[in-house]
């Protein structure tokens, strides 16, 4: 019985508001020779860098630029899709290093009767191609109601990168494009591979007339959001990043005890992060880095931060406190957001441009709900920023 109540106490998860505990975060703006970060230019050429590097090297590994050769080749190819409101393209995206290959295919609906380019959302996909079929009922990839805004929709399935299991993630990318990374204690993992796949499908989209590659919305749920988070920061062509119910190491502040911690989800999914990151597991408090500055690397481009009420796995509160964290680096430039102290009612969408957020009520998932505020976001952040 002690030996119960002991494991039980030890990987409990706490859901209790009293006890999420008081932290101090790591400073934003403060370079690591204590010099203050006050204009946008030293956050580009001081700040950024380090924390890029701090991420890289105790969260989610490296991810490599180089390649020898990328080729995009159209599978197929339907003018007529979604009743003819739709372009439907199958896209083969290969990238070579090193003489071996690597295909991720990308699966696009592009609107038919409207002025082109188009912005696109783009979304990092691990539950499989089923859930990109265009079909009313599935509200986590509404390609219709996408295409019905104006938008073109894009998304991958992360296993043609890095298959999301603990040993099998490095048999894409991994071992046929970059083995020397799987040798570096902060080599490239599971989260930065998807990351990567995004980047490749940027590249693609630089070459497609009807998108608009300046208009890339790269949206990810739970796993996904956690990736998108993570190339938004480092892949500048990213316009906005929407983070669907990331949660820990994702969205969620780190030292906020609520829901998952370090500790279960490097125990559980240890092919998403360097080895490393598992020594801060009960012991937040000593992470070089915390959640927020994550999103503060988006900056001055858009993030949007959703979540979900019965989601406390993925801790709403701490997501929204991050957010809130982030805001001082958009200040630098010239983005005086002031999002309200407590997170807004459920259901209530707050734009502060760039910066967005809802908590929905329900369970943890992506539906219709989320995505038109992810098209109103957009809406607005493009609108403003005069570019569409
Ligand atoms: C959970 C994991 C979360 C989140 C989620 C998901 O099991 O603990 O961090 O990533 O999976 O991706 O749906």
């Amino acid at each position: 019985l002690l030996l119960f109540t002991l494991t039980t106490t030890l990987f409990a998860q706490n859901y209790d508001e009293t006890k999420a505990g008081s932290y101090v975060l790591p400073e934003l703006l403060k370079a690591q020779n204590g010099k203050e970060i006050v204009s946008a230019e030293d956050w580009d050429r001081i700040r950024r860098p380090e924390i890029l590097k701090l991420f890289e090297d105790n969260v989610y590994g490296q991810v490599p630029k180089d390649f020898d050769k990328i080729e995009f080749k159209v599978l197929e190819q339907n003018y007529k899709a979604l009743n003819g409101k739709a372009t439907y393209k199958q896209v083969a995206v290969d990238v070579i290093r090193n003489k071996k290959v690597i295909t991720v295919q990308v699966h696009l609906f592009i609107p038919n009767k409207i002025k082109k380019p188009v912005p696109v959302f783009l979304t990092i996909n691990h539950r499989g191609l089923d859930t990109m079929q265009a079909s009313p009922e599935n509200e986590f990839w509404p390609a219709e109601e996408i295409v019905n805004s104006g938008y073109a929709i894009a998304g991958f399935d992360v296993k043609d990168v890095a298959p999301d299991h603990k040993t099998d993630y490095v048999n894409q990318i991994l071992t046929k494009l970059y083995p020397e990374q799987t040798l570096q204690p902060n080599g490239m993992r599971a989260l930065g591979a998807w990351g990567w796949g995004v980047s490749r499908i940027i590249d693609y989209f630089e070459t497609d007339k009807d998108i608009d590659a300046s208009k890339v919305i790269v949206v990810g749920h739970s796993r996904g959001g956690k990736a998108a988070l993570w190339c938004g920061a480092q892949d500048r062509r990213v316009a906005i990043a929407v983070s669907n119910e990331s949660g820990n190491s994702g969205a969620k502040i780190s030292r906020r005890n609520f829901g998952e911690t370090v500790e279960v989800i490097t125990r559980n999914f240890p092919h998403w992060f360097v080895p490393g990151y598992a020594a801060f597991a009960n012991n937040e408090g000593n992470l070089p880095v915390d959640q927020h500055m994550l999103l503060a690397l988006m900056a001055p481009r858009a993030v949007y931060v959703a979540s979900a009420a019965d989601d406390s796995w993925a801790d709403p509160k701490g997501q929204y406190l991050a957010l809130v964290a982030a805001q001082p680096v958009f200040s630098l430039f010239g983005l005086k957001t002031s999002l309200p102290a407590n997170m807004p009612p459920n259901n209530e969408q707050v734009i502060q441009l760039p910066l967005g957020f809802h908590n929905r009520d329900g369970i943890h998932n992506m539906n219709l709900f989320d995505w038109k505020q992810f098209v109103k976001f957009a809406d607005e952040y493009f609108k403003n920023n005069n570019k569409k």
